[in-house]
Parts: structure tokens; sequence; C-alpha cells
């Protein structure tokens, strides 16, 4: 792995979180499913953490190191976090909240080079992972996956997509999400590759390095490849050459987490010579559908069912539609599917039906191929690759001093997938403009769940029950 200019093995990663382990037992033989949060850049500290708190016998829950303080209270407080790691440069960022949580807190620095001591046998049916994912409810939910659950997700791709010790890929997703932490990092780990940490998408750094061919595997959001496209148009002859073949000669190149437009992907291959595989996943279930990695990759379809995955898919009423050109909803099954949201059991038990997960989205299955329709919740929106909550974003907003009522949807961009937007009810005499808004949420929200447009409204279309009508809401913008 490489990360802050320096070169790690395999043994320095073993050794670090051995470290890191002593560190957080402190003494103590197990640590017996403590939540142990980290907030530490992409990199071999990032790492180092996550295995320590698995070989303690933690659970390991990543906070954004982009968000501000009132969600990263929410995860601290909503997990019952016991220990915090984090990096010497970010400690300000959280000492405060961890202080008045009562939340102990160690720097990753001085971890890494504990005397490593005596280590638990942590069965594989123990909880490793909690991710924070936006849904239905207004606060995101903890999602919990056991070490079988993570290593389901993560062999799971292996196979399909042949991932080997020579494969060499860049890591620049955010580490709080299954994208960059299931599919690029636990991937690239579990195969002995090399991992080239970025701590954010540094897209200048990252195409200088691809123009040299420093990578055979890449993996991204639909977003990353706008703009990927945005910056081969508007290079020179010379670099767009260059950046081209270092992509076209990749051995796989990957989208997820929102849908490709079969433009985006046509022009890439027209630009690279690269056809992207398009997936879908889950932070509740890993990776489902993948197109295949010998094989047709239709533009605007997700493939079929990864290995060890069980995919179907139901209609209103619940019937298991057997056949192609119905539209259902997604339903999974098998090793990779979570074992609950945190403390929230009557929500688990309401995703489940026979033992199937109900993802929420709709699809169809066409000629062998599952295409992605759209979402069963308009509440839901997805943002540069975030899922994000318009119940979770009104709920802050309705705290703004101007505002009586707002209501806020997902308006399709070409460059995000969808952006924010809100409609908002003022309350008498008070002024509202959008770059004002920007800033107070700014302290309360992460970036992309800010609102990139405001209309103020007198009311909301409404239906006869009084209802909000979301699809009418967006219309409003037009
Ligand atoms: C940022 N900006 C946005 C925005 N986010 N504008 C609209 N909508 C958004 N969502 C604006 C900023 O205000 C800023 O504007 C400019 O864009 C650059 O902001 P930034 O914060 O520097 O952006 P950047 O760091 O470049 O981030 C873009 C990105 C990031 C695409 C790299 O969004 C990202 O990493 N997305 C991936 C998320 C992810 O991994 N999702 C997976 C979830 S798991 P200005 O005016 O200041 O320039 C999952 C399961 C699965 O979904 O299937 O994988
Ligand atoms: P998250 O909860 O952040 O893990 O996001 C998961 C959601 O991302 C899914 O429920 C889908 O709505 C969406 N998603 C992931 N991959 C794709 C894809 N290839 N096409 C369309 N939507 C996708």
């Amino acid at each position: 792995m490489a990360s802050g200019g320096k070169t790690h093995s395999y043994a320095d990663l073993l050794r670090a979180s051995a470290g890191v382990a002593a560190a957080l037992l402190d003494g103590e033989e197990d640590l017996r499913e403590m939540r142990v949060a980290s907030l530490i850049p992409a990199g071999l500290e990032y790492a180092a953490a996550q295995w320590g708190a698995w070989r303690a016998g933690g659970i390991a829950v990543p906070l954004s190191v982009a968000a501000p303080e009132p969600e990263l209270r929410h995860v601290l407080a909503d997990a019952g976090v016991g220990v915090t790691v984090v990096s010497r440069r970010l400690k300000d960022r959280i000492a405060p909240l961890c202080r008045r949580l009562g939340v102990r807190l160690v720097l990753i620095e001085e971890a890494l080079d504990a005397e490593p001591g005596p280590l638990p046998r942590v069965s594989s049916e123990r909880p490793a992972l909690i991710l924070y994912t936006s849904g239905t409810t207004s606060k995101p939910k903890g999602v919990v996956t056991t070490h079988a659950n993570v290593e389901a997700q993560i062999t799971s791709l292996a196979e399909a997509w042949e991932w080997r010790a020579d494969d060499r890929i860049p890591l620049f997703l955010p580490l709080h999400h299954v994208h960059g932490i299931v599919n690029v990092l636990g991937c690239a780990l579990w195969s002995g590759a090399f991992v080239d940490a970025f701590e954010s998408f540094d897209l200048d750094r990252i195409l200088e390095r691809v123009g040299k061919r420093a990578y055979t595997v890449f993996m991204a959001v639909p977003t990353i490849y706008v703009r990927l496209i945005g910056a081969l148009e508007s290079a020179g002859a010379d670099e767009r050459r260059r950046w081209a073949e270092g992509f076209g000669s990749m051995r796989l190149m990957v989208s997820g987490s929102a849908a490709l437009p079969a433009s985006v992907h046509e022009r890439w291959t027209t630009l690279t010579g690269q056809r992207l595989l398009e997936r879908y996943g889950m932070t509740e279930i890993g990776m489902a559908l993948s197109n295949p990695l010998h094989g047709e990759r239709r533009p605007g379809a997700v493939g079929q069912a990864l290995p060890r995955v069980e995919v179907r898919l139901t209609g209103e009423s619940g019937e298991v539609i057997e056949g192609e050109d119905e539209p259902g909803e997604i339903q999974v099954r098998g090793p990779a599917v979570f074992r609950e949201y945190w403390n929230q059991p009557g929500v688990t038990q309401a995703s489940f039906v026979d033992g199937w997960f109900r993802t929420g989205d709709m699809a169809v299955l066409e000629s062998g191929y599952y295409r992605i329709l759209g979402r069963l919740s308009v509440d839901i929106i997805k943002s540069g690759g975030y899922k994000l909550s318009a119940l979770e974003i009104e709920d802050t907003l309705r705290q703004h001093p101007a505002i009586e009522d707002c209501a806020v949807v997902g308006l399709d961009d070409a460059t995000w997938g969808e952006i924010v937007a809100v409609a908002a009810v003022v309350g008498g005499g008070a002024e509202l403009d959008l770059a004002g808004l920007q800033a107070w949420a700014g302290e309360r929200l992460s970036g992309y769940k800010i609102p990139r447009r405001l209309e103020v409204v007198a009311d909301f279309p409404r239906n006869a029950m009084g209802k909000v009508m979301k699809p009418a809401v967006r219309a409003l913008f037009g």
C-alpha cells in the first residue's frame, strides 16, 4: 500500500494493526464487541485501525472525515461508541465531542507503535462493521455486518472480477461506505494487491499516475467518470492520448453506486477503448448484480447475480416474478446480507420478507440482464454516489430560523446524478437566499446533503389527503 508518500508492506500492516489492537485492549482480553470509531484519512493508518479493532474483538465504525459535528455526534451516540481512534491532525474535530460523550480517544500515530500483546479468538459470526446509511427514516441507520458477511461480500467480488496479487488500484472513494471499504480496500487487501491511497479524489494526481500506467483496476462512481470525461475532452492532444492509453490498458474499470447513463458508458469507450463494467449494490448486501468480466457489458444494465448471491423480483402484492420484462422490487438473500440495523429490531424485521432483504429498488430482467428502474421511495436521493434521505435534510432545514416548513427533492443532474433541491415556506417577513441557507446548512450537514437549488413557496402541492406531493414539488424547479 502507498500512502503519505511511503510504501508499506503487508507485514507493516500486520505489525501496525497488532499495535492498534494492543492499544485498544489496554490490558483487557477481548473488546467484546465494543464499538471502535475511526476518524482517519485513507492509508495504512486507516487499514491498521480497522484490522486493529477486528483483531481486538471490536466492531469498526468508520466515520466520514468530512462530516460536521452533528453527524459525528449522531454516529457516536447511536452506535454507543466506546473508543475513537483518530489521526493527530483531525483530533480537534472530535476530541470535545468524545469528552462530552465519555468516549476514550486514541491517537493512531501512537497506537501503531504500541507493543503487541495477546489477541482474542474472534468467531466469524461476530459483528465486524457498522456503516451508517440513509434510508426512509430521518437519521441514518447503522448497518451491522459480521466478519462472515464481510468475507462473503469480498470473496464474491474477488471471484467474479478475478482479483489478483499483482493488481494495482487507486483508492480515492470515501472510507465510511461500502464501495471504498469493501470493493476497493477489502478486495485489494484480501487478494494481496497494491493500493494507492489518496485522501480525496485528486483528479490531477490520479490522471498523472494513470498516464504512467500505474493501475490495473479502477473503481468509481458515475460522477467521477463524468469528471474524467471532462478532463480528457479538455486536455491537449499529448496528455489526452497518454491518459486514454492508461485507462485503456487497465484490465478492469468498474462503475457503481448510482446509475451510469448509457451515454457516459459509450463516451468512455469512445475516448479510451475501455468498456466500463457496471454493477449494483447496497450497504446492507454488498454487491448483488454485475455485468460479466468476460462477456457482454451492456450499457444501462447491471447484469446478473454475483456468486453466492440470490436475487429475485417481486410484484406489488409480494408475488415472485418468474419471467422477463415485468418490473418488480429487487430482493436479495445469501451470506453477504447484513445481520441487522443497530438497535432497530422493528426496522430490521420490516426489511425482510421470508428471509429475503427488500432493497427498495425496482428493476426489470431483460434478455438475461437486470436493469435498474429507480427506487420505491421518493425520499431517497442519490447524489455523487451518496445516498441521502430527503427526510433527514428536511428535519435539519426546519430548524433554520426563517423556514416554517420545507420539502426536499432530488433533481436530475448530468454530473451528480441528482442534486438536492428544497422548496421552503418562509416565516412572515423573513429573508431566505440560497447562499445563506447553504452556509447555515454546511455547519449541520455533510457537503453532499446541502441544497443546490431553493424555491420559496407559499405552500406545497398537496393531494386530497393534505400530503405533500413530491413529484409536483420537483416540477416547481422547472
Ligand atoms: C460536492 N459538490 C456538489 C456535491 N458534492 N454539488 C452538487 N451535489 C453534490 N452532491 C460541489 C461542492 O460544493 C463544490 O462546489 C464542488 O462540487 C467540489 O466539491 P468537493 O466536495 O471537492 O467534491 P469532491 O471531493 O470532488 O467529491 C466529488 C466525488 C464525491 C464524486 C468525488 O462526491 C465522492 O467521493 N462520491 C462517492 C461517494 C461514494 O463512495 N458512494 C458510495 C456509497 S456505497 P464549488 O462550487 O465549491 O466548486 C453505495 C453502494 C454501492 O452506494 O453500490 O456502491
Ligand atoms: P447505499 O445505501 O449508499 O449503499 O446505496 C445503495 C443504493 O445505490 C442502491 O439501493 C441503489 O439505489 C443505488 N445503486 C447502487 N448501484 C447502482 C447502479 N449501478 N445503478 C443504479 N443505482 C445503483
